[in-house]
């Protein structure tokens, strides 16, 4: 079907693409597996554009794709259906910084490692933090409440959101928050929306409050031998020391960042896992119980930073897991259960894929302090691509069932998207998923907003 874009003159000539050379590369996100297919990217430079977009769309019956750094991992920002795109990336003014009330108000489509800088010039912190932040914008932070590395003291997201200026399907422009710490009139209609993967309305701007930067921050690398270690050292920590980030990683890994890198990982000793968590402020109650765990047997060994070179060398090991292991093209799940519950879940999924799926390797990591993992799985190496995607869709409600008999959930982080629509019955009773549908109605009754994504089809 031809798409008529003559409504949409109130944009230049270099807000809209329409060649499917060019279409492509803002159709898909960084899930890999599926083909994109756009008809269409818009690129509004401000909030006002944006509603016109929105209601050039009802009248067109046209669906609309929002779309920010594409670094989503659950094919959220997919087209694949002959969508129209609206991108977010001449969206990238910051629009103020209020000392006293220590917040900044940004376009959506600004990329989350410049709020951090812009907040780090000021003095303060910007604590959402994770791999992707040189390219993700603020919109798609908010749009996926996203976690990463810092949640165990800092939360999501979520926690840091204070406005937001939305257009919703029905092209309704709201302003919620008004960057006030107390607002409480009523249902929370700010907070609907993180976490929408754009299915109830486009972000157009975020106001974030920041908070103070940690005096001095210290990274320990140690490795373990059972993962039950992992929660003992880190309730033994947590006790006395002011913990940011609490991360795990399966030995496995380090070899294909060495690969990678040509860097040497800076322990010797072997073991199945290692741990790497930042300790703020003064380090010497911690530097006691590191000496404690490794007389008891807890730790086989470790390391700590003592300057910033050795700092970013360490977080080095757990922050490029990601993009070392997509030349493999694994199968990925990211899932949470109760921190205390992680031990039973790593010998579950060990031993289920050693004895169903013999010759594949699973690379478990993940914010163990938060009881959040991804898990990698990779195929074996004579195995076709094709048969590889098979077993995957055989190996998913098998995973989804453990996550729901163990009361966690089937999406810790990364959203819901496409990938995870048919599963939310794992994590959500029928009536809630109703009240889901019931919301998405109020906001985008026409269902133009990313069709397909976050609910199932009915
Ligand atoms: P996109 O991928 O462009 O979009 C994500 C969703 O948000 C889509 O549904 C899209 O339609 C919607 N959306 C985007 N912008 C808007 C808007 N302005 N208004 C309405 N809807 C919008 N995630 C974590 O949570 N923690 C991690 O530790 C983490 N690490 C990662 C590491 C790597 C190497 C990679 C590649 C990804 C990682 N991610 C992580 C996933 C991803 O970076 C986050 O989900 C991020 O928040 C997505 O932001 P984005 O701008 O790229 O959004
Ligand atoms: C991380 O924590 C990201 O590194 C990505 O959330 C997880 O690649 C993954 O599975
Ligand atoms: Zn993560």
């Amino acid at each position: 079907m031809v798409m008529d874009i003559s409504g949409l003159n109130f944009l230049n000539k270099d807000q809209i693409l329409k060649e499917k050379n060019e279409t492509d590369f803002y159709a898909k996100d960084w899930t890999g597996h599926y083909k994109p297919d756009a008809k269409l990217v818009l690129f509004p430079r401000t909030s006002i554009e944006v509603q016109k977009i929105v209601l050039w769309a009802l009248e067109s019956k046209v669906s609309l794709v929002p779309s920010g750094g594409r670094t989503g991992l659950s094919a959220g920002a997919l087209a694949q259906s002959g969508e129209c795109i609206v991108s977010f990336e001449k969206m990238n003014q910051i629009l103020d910084w209020n000392e006293a009330d220590m917040s900044l108000k940004v376009q959506a489509g600004v990329i989350t490692e410049t709020v951090q800088k812009e907040v780090q010039k000021k003095g303060y912190l910007f604590p959402v933090d994770f791999g992707a932040v040189g390219s993700s914008h603020i919109g798609g932070n908010v749009a996926t409440n996203a976690g990463g590395i810092n949640v165990l003291k800092y939360g999501m997201t979520r926690n840091w959101v204070t406005h937001l200026t939305v257009v919703t399907g029905e092209g309704k422009v709201l302003n919620l928050g008004r960057q006030l710490i107390k607002n409480n009139v009523g249902f929370d209609l700010m907070n609907l929306f993180i976490a929408s993967e754009g299915t109830l309305g486009l972000i157009t701007e975020v106001g974030l409050r920041v908070t103070q930067k940690p005096k001095e921050q210290t990274a320990f690398l140690v490795l373990i031998q059972d993962v039950s270690q992992a929660i003992e050292v880190l309730s033994a920590f947590r006790k006395s020391c002011d913990l940011a980030a609490f991360e795990i990683f399966s030995q496995q890994t380090i070899p294909l960042l060495s690969k990678h890198s040509g860097r040497k990982f800076p322990l010797q000793a072997q073991s199945e896992y290692a741990l790497i968590f930042d300790v703020l402020g003064d380090s010497s109650e911690a530097l006691d119980v590191f000496s404690d765990l490794l007389e008891s047997e807890k730790l086989v060994d470790g390391v700590l930073s003592e300057s910033a070179e050795q700092y970013e060398q360490m977080w080095f090991w757990r922050e490029q897991i990601t993009e070392s292991l997509s030349e493999l093209k694994p199968y990925k799940s990211d899932i949470s259960v109760r921190p205390s519950k992680i031990p039973e879940f790593f010998s579950w999924v060990e031993s289920f894929i050693k004895i169903e799926y013999a010759g594949f390797n699973v690379f478990l990591f993940g914010h163990v302090g938060d009881g959040n993992i991804h898990v990698n799985i990779t195929k074996p190496e004579s195995m076709k691509h094709e048969d590889f995607l098979l077993e995957c869709q055989r190996l998913t409600p098998v995973l989804f069932q453990k996550i729901q008999d163990m009361g966690g959930s089937i999406s810790a982080e990364h959203g819901v998207g496409l990938i995870k629509r048919d599963f939310l019955h794992y994590s959500l009773s029928e009536v809630e998923i109703d009240y889901l549908r019931s919301i998405k109605n109020v906001f985008d009754p026409q269902g133009i907003l990313n069709p397909g994504k976050l609910l199932p089809n009915l």
